[in-house]
């Protein structure tokens, strides 16, 4: 009843059509949910009693003991609620300044689970040897960084951790005093307190006293303790206990943002009550949920434990790597401060606190610790043509045939579940698909991928060949019994799952996915090498379990719950498939995979999309916020269903949704079995022609998004990035979440995302000169901020170019990427206000690893003024200047200008050179060192980059200036 009261409020406000309905009453509330509910309930009694008491757990300050190198300090805790119990800290201190902060409990009745951090890292981080901690009388402290700006203090009593820059509270943990760590039990019946009380001794007070506070802190009852149910399931909850609540404050920063994935504006809203507020706590809970809300603090497909904490003052963050349901209350006591509640159902704790203090040092300490992106293939960044389903070989063939005949640039179709006979995954239905090769090859042939689906669940019958080894290895998820398999309910009927936590899983299933005959077993030689994969439904999706996915009792390899590993589970299989797809060939190639459901580190190897999204106005502005957040936690080749999964968007929407799609790092469009095809060759004029261009804008600017990928899988930061991430001191930038960044590009782009617009309005945060990229109408922005209004038309995307750029694109329309690979360059200089610009291009061949060889073209385009009335235009070999750059993971020592990579593409040239705001028509435009020619250029005059005013930009056009993309050059232009 309550569940449909709420929607139907959400669906007006929401205003969706009455068949989307999100199935709320799947999911559970906080309220519905024991250890949150116990969470909330200790949190709302604290704010109770204001400062009438403190928290009981204490250090007890004669444990401290120190590593020999002083790099890892450790204590026991304990808790004055339960003093028999133990605990114990430790806390270290990376390298670059990220603190770590582990807790569990020690000799306890069981064991807590403490493996995220083994999946979520990608390396052991460097622990600091220079810090050195002193031992005082009521902490422990370390003072560190390159000016001693950083202090963690660590509080005995009440137990209380707090790092400090410059002497001002950063990060507190337990400053709330809401800790705790539920120490495992056996299920007893409580003794009564009128038992104790009768005790004549006097001790019988104070245990009377203890078991109060105990009462106090923990409830009266032993609330869903020991079993719990929810709808039709019952959690068996075989140890008991064991949730772990933690208050993180952030007393300086008003703004925090990430711990994706939910549907929500970037700058998180309170759950707190303070406007606007949601009242349940941010749930991570990897879950598929139909037909999601728009703007929700419910579970999605992932989950990333990660918070950015923002202040024009600094940034800093917190990663809890933890792999069990987390619900996360945030409030804002003050507008400049933050109050979060982050309560897990299990594991031990174990927080890293991100000094920053800056963004882009947030992203390297982030990214240090659980890895980049790695680069992906090149093809994979442009468009994906997908469905639920293309249902035939045939159907395939004539899908790209259309895409050709109507000159529309498409890299990669996909096939859904349908492809597969009986949804047995790998096995094709002969009927429809008969020959999956040949038509793979057909794809291949104009230098296009297929991407196929393969889920999770095995159906279970011995004629699945999938199935049957997994059951005979014994690598199946195991019922609550420990025993046999566990079954459940999904497209392909009853199905077990296979438990990739098991190590004996990883070789089977990498040569499951080999296109050649093994001596044993199953391999997929009915595919090729240019087939990539999909992975769906990995939260993992079980249409008759609780909440959808798997009941939290099965058992994992060593004998881990699910409970406990539930959020991790869907990156071990986009994890396990990638290393499958990579090692299909002699010549390892970069895979692609596509999750669903992700994790910590998910990002290292696989592509994300934001899941059943509906088509919707809502949505469509829903998916730029995700994907930014995604971007900020480290999940950068991001995207969202383009046209919306659900439903049939009326041809005008379908326009705006491409002009979204377009700038994504990933690109697909995509829809529901039940929905109408929609391929953009379907649609009339004008709207067929405006995606055209639209997918063709796309296919010019690859080559900035290829270089914004590669700068992402070497420093972590993101590909799209928000306002708050570019312009960390302007707090007028800090809730904008829907305009942003591409890469260090310097372009601006705020895609139209409601009904019938012509103008938008977008924001410049500096004074500085903003570039329409399509007219060159010059925007002069202003030093506090500004807004400006730009037309917006159907056909019109406002994008822009920030005054300072150098963008290179290629701009001859070709079927799919991989034809691109030797055409022409067009720079497009976009004058600063200073005369000034700057940019960069990297490429290789986007397809193997051979790049970590050396094998790569890394340029660096600058536009200065050497004098007055001059402007010199250069070309110049960053690889040379920064080999240990170049490259994510292999540091190369010496970088070959003339490499293998180089060499193919040493004819190719830049076709045209457009520069913007010159401040005079120029007089001679010719190539340094040349034989004094005069390139053959033309200027039409305007607006100079220089001036203060608004107006069409002065454009000079250098055709052909004879200089190639691999070579150093400058033109000067005098
Ligand atoms: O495999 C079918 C769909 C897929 O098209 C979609 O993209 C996934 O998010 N899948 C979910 C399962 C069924 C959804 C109703």
């Amino acid at each position: 009843m309550r569940s449909f009261a709420l929607f139907a409020v959400l669906s007006a406000f929401l205003s969706l059509p009455d068949v989307f309905a999100v199935k709320s009453h799947d999911f559970k509330t906080c309220s519905q949910s024991g250890f949150c509910r116990r969470g909330r309930a200790l949190s709302a009694r604290a704010q109770e009693a204001q400062s009438s008491w403190k928290s009981p757990y204490s250090i007890d300050p004669s444990s401290i003991i120190f590593s020999p190198d002083e790099a890892v300090v450790s204590a026991s805790v304990k808790s004055s609620l339960y003093p028999e119990i133990k605990f114990g800290l430790e806390l270290r201190i990376h390298e670059d300044g990220v603190v770590r902060v582990l807790m569990d409990e020690i000799d306890g009745l069981r064991q807590r689970y403490d493996e995220a951090a083994y999946w979520a890292l990608v390396a052991e981080p460097q622990v600091s040897k220079t810090v050195s901690w002193t031992t005082g009388k009521k902490d422990l402290r370390a003072v560190y960084g390159d000016k001693k700006e950083f202090e963690v203090v660590v509080a005995y009593e009440p137990l209380r951790v707090t790092l400090l820059r410059n002497g001002k509270e950063q990060i507190v943990l337990n400053g709330r005093g809401l800790l705790h760590m539920e120490h495992f039990r056996t299920q007893t019946a409580k003794e009564t307190t009128e038992e104790v009380a009768s005790d004549e001794s006097g001790e019988g007070q104070e245990v009377l006293q203890v078991e109060n506070v105990r009462a106090w802190f923990e409830g009266e009852n032993e609330d869903d303790y020991w079993s719990e149910t929810f709808s039709k399931w019952t959690d068996s909850k075989p140890k008991g206990p064991e949730s772990l609540s933690l208050d993180i404050t952030f007393p300086n920063h008003g703004n925090v943002y990430g711990i994706p994935q939910h549907a929500t504006n970037l700058s998180l809203p309170s759950t707190a009550g303070e406007s606007p507020s949601y009242s349940d706590p941010f749930r991570l809970y990897n879950a598929d949920v139909f037909e999601y809300l728009a703007s929700s603090t419910m579970s999605l497909y992932g989950s990333i434990p990660v918070m950015h904490a923002h202040s024009a003052d600094s940034t800093v963050g917190v990663f809890h790597a933890v792999g069990s349901e987390t619900w996360i209350d945030i409030s804002y006591p003050t507008a400049k401060s933050t109050q979060t509640h982050w309560i897990s159902e299990s594991g031990i704790m174990d927080v890293f606190l991100l000094p920053g203090p800056t963004p882009d040092d947030i992203f390297a300490q982030y990214a240090r610790l659980t890895g980049t992106t790695a680069l992906p293939a090149h093809w994979s960044l442009g468009y994906h043509q997908c469905r639920w389903n293309y249902v035939s070989s045939d159907d395939v063939r004539t899908v790209q045939r259309r895409f050709d005949e109507e000159d529309m640039p498409v890299d990669v179709f996909w096939l859904d579940i349908e492809y597969a006979k009986d949804h047995k995954y790998f096995i094709w239905d002969q009927k429809t698909f008969p020959d999956p090769v040949e038509m793979t090859n057909d794809v291949a042939a104009n230098g296009r991928k297929m991407v196929v689906i393969v889920d999770p669940h095995l159906k279970r019958t011995s004629d699945y060949p999938i199935y049957q080894e997994a059951s005979d290895m014994g690598i199946l998820v195991k019922p609550t019994s420990g025993e046999g398999e566990y079954e459940g309910w999904c497209w392909s009927g009853s199905s077990s799952w296979i438990d990739h936590f098991n190590p004996a899983s990883w070789d089977w299933w990498i040569s499951k996915f080999k296109t050649t005959k093994l001596d044993k077993g199953f391999s997929w030689i009915e595919s090729t090498e240019d087939v990539h994969i999909w992975n769906d439904m990995n939260e993992p999706s079980i249409f008759n379990g609780p909440e959808i996915t798997m009941p939290k009792d099965s058992v994992h390899y060593g004998g881990w719950e699910h409970r406990d590993v539930h959020n991790i589970n869907g990156m071990l299989f986009h994890n396990s498939t990638a290393a499958a797809v990579r090692a299909r060939g002699d010549i390892p190639k970069r895979p692609f995979v596509l999750t669903r459901s992700f994790y910590a580190g998910s990002q290292r190897i696989s592509a994300m999309w934001t899941g059943d999204n509906l088509g919707t106005w809502e949505h469509m502005a829903a998916g730029i916020k995700m994907v930014l957040a995604n971007n900020i936690a480290g999940m950068a080749f991001a995207g969202s269903d383009v046209g919306g999964f659900f439903g049939n968007p009326e041809p005008e929407m379908l326009v705006r949704w491409y002009q979204v799609g377009i700038f994504s790092p990933f690109f697909r469009a995509h829809a529901h079995i039940d929905t109408k095809r929609r391929e953009p060759f379907l649609l009339d004029e004008p709207y067929k022609s405006i995606i055209r261009d639209i997918l063709r804008l796309r296919y010019a600017m690859l080559p900035i998004w290829y270089t914004a990928f590669r700068e992402n899988s070497v420093t972590g930061l993101p590909i799209v990035r928000p306002h708050y991430v570019v312009f960390p001191k302007d707090p007028a930038g800090f809730a904008i979440d829907d305009q942003f960044f591409i890469g260090s590009s310097g372009i601006l782009v705020k895609p139209v995302t409601e009904k019938e617009k012509t103008e938008a309005t977008v924001y410049l945060p500096e004074d500085q000169v903003y570039y329409d990229y399509f007219t060159q109408y010059a925007y002069r922005g202003a030093n506090k901020g500004k807004h400006i209004t730009v037309p917006a038309e159907l056909h019109q995307v406002p994008v822009f170019i920030r005054g300072g750029s150098i963008l290179p694109t290629r701009e001859r329309p070709r079927r799919s990427s991989p034809l691109m690979k030797l055409d022409p360059f067009t720079l497009r200089v976009a004058l600063s206000k200073a005369g000034t610009a700057r940019g960069e291009l990297y490429l290789d061949d986007g397809v193997t690893y051979s790049h970590e060889q050396g094998e790569l073209v890394w340029r660096e385009f600058v536009a200065e003024q050497p004098q007055r009335k001059t402007t010199r235009i250069s070309s110049k070999d960053l690889a040379s200047a920064k080999p240990e750059r170049a490259v994510d993971g292999v540091a190369l020592a010496k970088y070959d200008p003339k490499n293998a990579f180089a060499k193919e593409i040493a004819e190719v040239r830049v076709e045209k050179i457009v520069v913007l705001g010159l401040s005079a028509k120029p007089s001679s435009v010719k190539v340094e060192g040349g034989k004094g020619m005069e390139l053959k250029w033309e200027y039409v005059p305007g607006v100079a980059a220089s001036e203060k005013k608004d107006g069409s930009a002065s454009v000079l056009t250098i055709r052909d200036p004879k200089v190639l993309i691999t070579e150093d050059w400058a033109i000067v232009i005098s």
